[in-house]
């Protein structure tokens, strides 16, 4: 059985968590607390981080890695794109993403940032969501009419914008619409911890 080692209110934990109650298959997760890291994390990951997915002899870290593969694993419901052009498009905007985006994420859970890097990080956040925005005017989801891997590496993201202090300028309407729809799937409400149940009122 898959074994997810997960962070409680870590963002990028919770893409994996999405994606485990996504599949619906029988797996376990270790709630990990950030702030005391067990010792073995350091041995399974040499970045010291969570999320870990162990299955067997397989060790896995770095949640957009270990979600590709849970989704090879077990197919069903597809969420990378079945066609090779589309799912090497999905790979480049995950790319592009993680660089412009959830950079800042990361520097929003860093505990030792300075206010005026948190203002930077929380202002970059803004303005890139604004940029995508129209989108959701005309489709549902990230890659269009279904459910993808890009929607599960936001979604995190998006559950703490009001958390992370991120001011909802008009512009945002049509991403926090999408965000509704991403919070209303049964495997999104699962994945919650009660940390993350915490963080929206
Ligand atoms: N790029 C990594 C980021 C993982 C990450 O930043 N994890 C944080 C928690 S959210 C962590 O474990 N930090 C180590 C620490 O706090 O000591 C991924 O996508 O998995």
């Amino acid at each position: 059985m898959m074994k997810l080692y997960s962070g409680t209110s870590c963002p990028f934990s919770h893409r994996c968590r999405i994606v485990l109650f996504e599949k619906g298959m029988d797996f376990e997760i270790l709630d990990v607390d950030t702030h005391s890291m067990p010792e073995d994390l350091a041995v399974m990951n040499p970045y010291n981080e969570v999320p870990v997915l162990v299955e067997r002899d397989l060790t896995l870290y770095e949640s957009n890695i270990i979600n590709e593969y849970i989704d090879e694993r077990f197919p069903h419901p597809q969420l990378m794109p079945a066609d090779p052009v589309m799912r090497a498009r999905a790979r480049l905007m995950l790319f592009n993403f993680e660089r412009e985006l959830f950079v800042h994420m990361k520097t929003l859970e860093d505990g030792a940032a300075t206010k005026k890097t948190l203002d930077a990080a929380r202002v970059a956040v803004r303005d890139s969501l604004t940029q995508i925005a129209p989108l959701f005017a005309k489709q549902k989801f990230m890659l269009g009419e279904e459910f993808s891997m890009l929607d599960v590496a936001i979604a995190p993201l998006l559950w703490r914008l009001e958390h992370y202090g991120i001011e909802m300028t008009k512009p945002l309407v049509p991403i926090l619409k999408y965000a509704e729809r991403l919070f209303s799937r049964q495997a999104f409400i699962d994945s919650l911890t009660p940390n993350e149940k915490a963080m929206r009122k």
